[in-house]
């Protein structure tokens, strides 16, 4: 028996009295609990720096790595132990994210001359120290290490650490695989370190093991979020990544199988993941669901993915035309919106929240997870209405430089004195008139 995916029918509801964006709900995600877990962790860490490490790692990964800096060697053999398909499935992700990002860093310093001799520009100005980090859990994923590194070394970050679970089937070490991307990308300051404890171990810096970062990327589990939160301010943070998600939207053009097949592949992430198919065509939806049950149980990781396709957070969502199938798209916020539809360039255009849009039949979302050269860490949990997927802008920050000359400035002395005034904060004000002879109001002390 094939997974048990619900049917949520729009057909002939009036779209606009539905609250639209909790049609399909998510997977809980209760990272407010997990903070709870983590708050007392990231102070032992912060207090007790290596010996509170040694503890968790025994304690969540079943073992302490021999040091927790990962040595060069251990590094430069993985690289060297890499099956040769395998390095260049790594090189053919590492050249095209490579070609993607140099576009991305295409928006580069500006300026304006606001008045004669009032100018402002706007430096891009690389955060100087960050720490990425890589997970292992269901999962090792290294194609997280390309897609963390190369907008970094794009943008031109000087000092790249990365973090990834020590592995007890591998020595105490990352997962091998982690290691040899890191090496195909020159990064070797590389730490055997995961969870919630790496995160704290970047943002406090931990004495003789690993200095304090700017700024922690990268995907993680509930824990990883939550150390996340507690720590954003101090550190830097990229978005915070829940279950990963797929919508697909489709009219009766689409291919069933493919679609089926797609919506597999993001399920096999989590039990938690959400699948949902939006669909104009009722003969689709009942053939994917055909799919579905012939290919569910042939899949490696079946229990995952039947749990995924049968919780709450997956469904197929029927829909009177397209319109309502992009109103429905736009509401849901996918991480990964495939578009499979006649014309999908044309429908992707109208559409406004997604972390990353796939069109037609030949680009899926486990194109763009590996090699499309597009990113694959994207906002989860509906984000996609406010936040982009990681890229170079992600590790750059936008400085104003402001420079006016005396007559510029004195061209809007007057404006800045009346505005100070107005918002009763006059030493603003005298700031300016002290360049110029500009009469003051005077005012009685407080
Ligand atoms: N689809 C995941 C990324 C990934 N898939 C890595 C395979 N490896 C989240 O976007
Ligand atoms: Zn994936």
């Amino acid at each position: 028996m094939g997974p048990v995916i619900a049917t949520i029918d729009l057909r002939g509801s009036d779209l606009d009295g539905l609250d639209l964006g909790s049609i399909v709900p998510r997977a809980p995600f209760d990272v407010d609990a997990a903070t709870a877990v983590v708050a007392p962790l990231i102070a032992e860490v912060a207090e007790r720096g290596a010996e509170a490490l040694a503890e968790y790692s025994a304690r969540f990964d079943q073992v302490v790595p021999e040091s927790f800096r990962v040595p060069v060697a251990m590094i430069e053999q993985a690289v060297a132990d890499l099956d040769p398909a395998l390095r260049s499935a790594i090189e053919t992700s590492i050249s095209r994210r490579r070609a993607v990002a140099a576009v991305e860093a295409g928006e580069r310093d500006a300026g304006v001359e606001v008045a004669p001799g009032a100018r402002v520009s706007q430096r891009l100005i690389p955060v100087n120290r960050v720490g990425l980090y890589v997970p292992g859990g269901l999962a090792p994923l290294s194609s997280s290490v390309v897609m963390n590194v190369v907008p970094a070394q794009v943008a031109g970050v000087g000092r790249i650490a990365v973090a990834s679970p020590p592995q007890k089937d591998f020595g105490g070490w990352p997962h091998p695989v982690v290691l040899a991307v890191c090496g195909l990308l020159g990064v070797e300051e590389v730490y055997a370190v995961g969870g919630a404890q790496a995160i704290a171990m970047f943002a406090h810096g931990v004495d003789g093991v690993c200095p304090k970062v700017d700024l922690v990327t990268g995907p993680g589990n509930i824990y990883v979020v939550a150390a996340k939160r507690l720590l954003r301010g101090r550190i830097g943070i990229d978005a915070e990544a829940g279950p990963t998600e797929i919508a697909v939207l489709a009219d009766e053009t689409a291919e069933p199988g493919f679609v089926a097949a797609d919506l597999i592949s993001q399920a096999e992430h989590d039990p938690l993941a959400g699948a949902v198919l939006i669909t104009t065509s009722l003969d689709l939806a009942e053939r994917v669901r055909g799919e579905l049950a012939a290919r569910v149980p042939q899949a490696r990781h079946a229990e995952r993915i039947a749990a995924a396709l049968s919780g709450g957070q997956s469904a197929i969502v029927l829909v009177d035309d397209l319109d309502a199938a992009v109103a429905v798209a736009d509401a849901y916020a996918a991480e990964h919106l495939e578009i499979q539809t006649a014309d999908p360039g044309a429908v992707a255009a109208r559409i406004t929240n997604a972390g990353a849009i796939f069109l037609g039949p030949h680009s899926p979302v486990s194109l763009g997870d590996y090699v499309a050269g597009s990113t694959h860490v994207l906002p989860t949990a509906g984000c996609a209405c406010h936040s982009s997927g990681l890229g170079v802008r992600s590790f750059l920050k936008a400085v104003h430089v402001i420079d006016y000359d005396a007559p510029a400035l004195a061209a809007v002395a007057g404006a800045i004195v009346t505005f100070a005034e107005a918002e009763e904060l006059p030493a603003h004000g005298a700031a300016v008139a002290a360049r110029f002879e500009i009469a003051q109001p005077v005012t009685a002390p407080d």
